[in-house]
């Protein structure tokens, strides 16, 4: 590998597939997808824009945190787990989180849940999520230890704000986390920016990383997946947005940024790399929608599975390289 992965972990049996010998994308999908159908559960309507992780990884097991919409249309987090990371069993009832710290107040409580991230940082699972704070979106905090106990803290950020996604360390003694100020509705605006906290609670130091630049994220853009660590920086996945006759288009590309101080965006790829053209990512509730929230990575190989929501349906997976994604953003940059 050209590009290392630091502090990364081996996987070796991560999901995977070689690129066909006719693909000319970077990114390639898994032929079976999507490999978790909407009615996996009685109650579900749908299950997407999902978020996996390594979980007793040394059992080479894997676990998650899963949007599910039930059929009355709740937005509810189940967890998950799973022997290959692609057969998944989903726990029936929703994750009911206990509160981190007592508290009479009612700012930690549970208003709804969709778009979870799920990040390991030191000592624990960390999830974040859309959350409601007064039926207004706002990123909800959370971790759990199992996958089976689930604590809530406080509200990171003020409603309006979407897509809250933790780097997996610590910067400078301090958290960092990616978020979207956006509005109650479908938000026809959107910048990435960064925050920082030095105790996960008290957030601050905010920084602009990006906002959109190009045709295919023309409307809003927001962060996606865990960003990885790697020697050329940080390697974020992140989804942008068109608008066209027919409504919004969600793409995902990838971008650079630097490791010691990460709004500032080292290379930035001008196209998309994965657009809603498969029949699945074209219809369903949605339409026209791919939504990464996760990757797996081998810090082996450089293999990279991606988990991404379709057409607020399904979950799909993709496959890409870290060499193979670092030298086309490089290659393809405009920032
Ligand atoms: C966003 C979120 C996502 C969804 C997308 C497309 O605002 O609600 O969960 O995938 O819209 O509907």
């Amino acid at each position: 590998m050209k590009t290392q992965i630091i502090n990364g972990v081996s996987l070796p049996n991560i999901p995977w597939q070689d690129k066909p010998a006719d693909c000319k994308d970077v990114i390639w999908r898994y032929d079976a997808n999507p490999i978790i159908p909407r009615d996996l559960l009685p109650t579900s309507n749908s299950i997407f824009n999902s978020a996996v992780v390594p979980f007793e990884s040394d059992k080479g097991k894997f676990a998650g945190v899963f949007r599910v919409d039930d059929k009355v249309r709740n937005m509810e987090l189940h967890a998950g787990f799973s022997e290959d990371g692609i057969h998944w069993n989903i726990e029936p009832d929703r994750i009911v989180f206990e509160q981190a710290e007592k508290s009479t107040e009612e700012v930690n409580q549970w208003g709804y849940g969709y778009d979870p991230r799920v990040c390991f940082i030191e000592d624990r699972f960390w999830v974040t999520w859309c959350n409601a704070y007064g039926w207004k979106p706002t990123i909800g905090v959370g971790y759990t230890f199992d996958f089976k106990t689930f604590y809530q803290c406080e509200n990171a950020f003020l409603p309006f704000n979407r897509n809250g996604v933790l780097f997996p360390r610590k910067i400078n003694d301090k958290f960092v986390m990616f978020s979207r100020p956006s509005d109650s509705g479908h938000t026809p605006f959107g910048d990435m920016y960064i925050s920082q906290s030095p105790d996960m609670k008290y957030w601050g130091e905010h920084r602009h990383v990006m906002g959109p630049l190009k045709a295919w994220e023309s409307k809003k853009i927001g962060a996606g997946p865990i960003p990885i660590e790697t020697s050329e920086g940080w390697l974020c996945f992140y989804h942008g947005v068109l608008e066209s006759c027919n409504g919004f288009v969600y793409s995902f590309s990838a971008c650079i940024l630097d490791k010691d101080e990460p709004w500032k965006v080292k290379y930035r790829c001008a196209e998309y790399l994965l657009s809603p053209q498969k029949i699945y990512e074209c219809v369903g509730d949605v339409q026209n929608v791919t939504f990464p929230c996760a990757t797996l990575v081998d810090a082996d190989t450089g293999r990279i599975a991606i988990y991404y929501g379709c057409a607020d349906t399904c979950v799909s997976m993709a496959f890409t390289t870290v060499d193979d994604v670092v030298d086309y953003v490089k290659n393809h940059s405009s920032v």
